[in-house]
């Protein structure tokens, strides 16, 4: 169990943490002072001339109370702003990765080197919902005995621009619309698809946009990828390029849209919360760093750059071989403390690894030092507990706002002779940084390199590679994204860019927006496909921490519902009763069930399964309630697994009935597909909970088909 609480019970849990532990603080036992350490014995009323009179100036301390609280909000990051994060440790298998890297933390597995992750939307506000259609940051702070690295990836492998000179042109298009701000963390709006039919680059990641990647159920599910192409360098000072990949164990999964939609209103906190939650109750998210690592000599040996970060590196064509394991295991204590603000940046690397000359990944070299001096006020800002390095830092920059050292000595100053000459400057290759040699030469010129126009080949390979369902879901998307700009040129033009990607796509979005679907190919479709590129390709046989509603009134069958409970828990999913009121139901024969929650406090979009078990009362109950009813229609609306026992199954008769699944013509349409059914009261059949365990770690019912259920 992860420890939340204010008072340390335990030993450190590693370097980093041991040192957190000097920062801080704990209220218990302490009496209230002012900022100077000055103890108050009254702080309700400020001091006043008189009962009824004025406030009196020299109460330092209602000056100080409010002073403080006017100053309490830093700007939030420009982008990136919502997310959450968490501690754990990266530990490498093997050393294998030695003979490319001199990096330690990734070659020497006795090493377990402490991180911090912070996962992150990307277009919306601090306080936006977190299941919105967007790009999802995977920031991780790795605190190595050799220094700060920090891997600052995203859960998509490729990137809108491929010059960081455009990119405050980008955010400006997809943050919402200067005259009104609106929409909040939205794509869906014209100044976003004005600039994606302007800036055809952008069109890889905007398919990837489209996709179920963009509304991942869990930051626990979803993948990392670095994006550019790093370089490796080894202890003979041979540089070999990387791709970083982080791989979850639980498998990439999403949400459908309509659930993700609903879920920003039931719970905004959605992904932030689960986060949160999985820790708590220990079940550590993880995953697997893996690298594709390609010889410098192959350098021009793909059909495009390897330093266009619009671009993969298909798997089948450069394997992604395992590094070592990255599992969080400790929530924050302090939200703004440590989650908002630790600063990343692509510059903090170690020795072993450094940069390309990828145009995107130089301008963030800049971008994001500079960023943190108005984020966090000055320079000192790497003094702040969560961001201080575990490694020994002895610099001679003294001075700024918030200089936390005292800096013993007169010199500030290399070389210098009255110190000792410390710090002492120096060290041996893989000791200390030495930048990369790399023969540059070249005229002084803004032009885009040739080897970086090809802005469809690997739009079509994404397309090309999705299963059925996720080609309807990225057309759905589209349709729904264009439907929302007001400008019919707009709309066209776009459709008209992907023309140049797949013609029968443009065609299937031109159709669903009111625009000329494209006359013919503009570019043929090159039949080429990446298998590994579909989610439905990552799908794993677990059902761990996934969340399955229990529905239950008054009379159910609590012998089955104990029983489901238990056999849900021991593969450990989470089942929750949902009871029509909180507190307990009673049983047929008279128990009392726990109920988890009130159903009218939750919705079917937050849990990913649902059961009704058996008792005829309670399911009468449910009958008559229109959430209950309404839980189990959206839960099959969404795919998702539905369990019915003895006479649970009456109330999908009901869901059905209500008008969920009777088509216009009157004919019933609800199949049966992913609806897993026993007919026992006071047990759970072993096929019964095989058979849902099994529908529940494919994630959904992908083969339902839900056209015609309302939504
Ligand atoms: Fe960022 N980005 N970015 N970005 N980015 C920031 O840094 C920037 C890019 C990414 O959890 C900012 O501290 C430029 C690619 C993540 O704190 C800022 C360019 C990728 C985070 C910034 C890019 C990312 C940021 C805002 C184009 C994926 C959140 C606050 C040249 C590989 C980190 C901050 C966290 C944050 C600039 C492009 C990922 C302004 C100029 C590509 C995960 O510095």
């Amino acid at each position: 169990m992860a420890d939340t609480s204010n008072s340390r019970a335990h030993a450190p849990y590693d370097s980093k943490d041991e040192q957190l532990e000097t920062a801080r603080v704990d209220p218990a036992g302490t009496r209230l002072t002012t900022q100077q350490g000055v103890a108050v014995d009254h702080t309700d009323d400020a001091l006043a001339a008189g009962e009824r009179g004025p406030t009196l100036l020299e109460d330092f301390h209602a000056r100080e109370k409010i002073t403080h609280f006017d100053h309490e909000r830093i700007p939030e990051r420009v982008v990136h702003a919502r997310g959450a994060g968490a501690y754990g440790q990266f530990q490498p298998y093997d050393d294998w990765l030695a003979d490319y890297t001199v990096a330690r933390f990734l070659t020497d597995p006795s090493q377990r080197t402490p991180v911090f992750t912070r996962f992150s939307t990307v277009a919306g506000s601090r306080g936006s919902a977190d299941t919105v259609r967007d790009v999802r940051g995977f920031a991780t702070k790795f605190y190595t005995e050799q220094g700060n690295y920090d891997l600052v990836g995203n859960n998509m492998p490729v990137f809108f621009i491929q010059d960081g000179i455009k990119f405050p042109d980008f955010v400006h298009a997809v943050k919402p619309e200067p005259d009104n701000e609106i929409p909040q963390a939205q794509s869906a709006h014209d100044t976003f698809w004005d600039f994606v039919a302007q800036q055809p680059e952008s069109l890889h990641m905007v398919m990837w946009l489209m996709s179920d990647r963009a509304v991942p159920r869990s930051y626990r599910m979803m993948q990392g990828f670095g994006v550019h192409t790093f370089r490796f360098v080894n202890a003979d000072g041979v540089g070999t390029f990387v791709k970083f990949h982080w791989t979850p164990l639980l498998g990439t999964h999403s949400l459908v849209w309509d659930e993700a939609q609903k879920a920003a209103g039931k719970d905004p906190d959605f992904n932030r919360r689960d986060l949160w939650e999985a820790i708590e109750m220990g079940a550590y998210p993880e995953w697997e760093l893996g690298v594709q690592l390609v010889p410098e000599s192959d350098e021009f040996a793909f059909d495009f750059d390897l330093l266009d970060p619009t671009k993969i590196i298909p798997e089948e064509h450069v394997p992604v071989r395992p590094v070592g394991r990255l599992t969080l295991n400790r929530n924050p204590h302090n939200f703004f403390a440590e989650t908002e603000q630790i600063a990343f940046h692509t510059a903090n690397v170690v020795p072993g690894i450094d940069f390309t000359n990828d145009p995107l990944l130089q301008a963030r070299n800049f971008s994001y030092l500079d960023t943190q001096l108005i984020r966090l006020g000055g320079p000192n800002f790497s003094q702040l507990p969560i961001n201080r390095p575990v490694a020994e830092v002895s610099t001679n920059q003294r001075d700024g706002f918030g200089q936390q050292r005292i800096h013993r000595g007169r010199t500030s100053y290399v070389k210098n002779s009255i110190a000792g000459g410390y710090p002492y400057v120096g060290g041996d290759h893989g000791d200390v940084f030495r930048h990369y040699q790399e023969k540059v030469e070249g005229d002084k010129i803004r032009k885009r390199a040739e080897s970086f126009r090809d802005y469809y080949s690997q739009a079509a390979l994404f397309w090309n590679s999705m299963s059925e369902v996720e080609q309807e879901h990225i057309v759905s998307a589209f349709r729904f994204e264009l439907g929302k700009v007001d400008h019919t040129e707009v709309r066209q033009d776009v459709v008209d860019q992907l023309a140049h990607v797949d013609v029968d796509l443009a065609a299937l979005v031109a159709n669903g927006i009111g625009v000329t679907p494209p006359e013919g190919a503009a570019n043929p479709n090159h039949g080429r496909s990446s298998p590994a590129l579909s989610q439905l390709t990552t799908t794993m046989s677990t059902i761990a921490t996934r969340k399955v509603a229990i529905l239950a009134a008054d009379g159910v069958d609590g012998a089955t519902v104990q029983a489901l409970r238990e056999a849900l828990s021991k593969r450990d999913a989470v089942p929750e009763v949902l009871a029509l009121s909180d507190g307990a139901v009673r049983s047929a024969d008279d128990t009392e069930v726990t109920a988890d929650r009130a159903i009218n406090t939750v919705a079917s979009v937050l849990y990913d399964a649902v059961i009704v078990p058996g008792g005829a009362d309670s399911v009468r109950a449910l009958a008559a309630d229109g959430y209950a009813v309404h839980f189990l229609a959206e839960a099959y609306k969404h795919a998702k697994v539905i369990g019915a026992l003895a006479e649970g199954r009456r109330l999908l008769e009901r869901a059905w009935a209500s008008g969920l699944a009777v088509a216009a013509d009157g004919d019933r349409v609800a199949e049966d597909e992913g609806v897993v059914t026993a007919g026992v009261n006071g047990e759970v059949p072993t096929e019964f909970v095989d058979t849902f365990a099994s529908e529940l770690a494919g994630h959904r019912v992908w083969r339902r088909n839900t056209a015609e259920v309302p939504a």
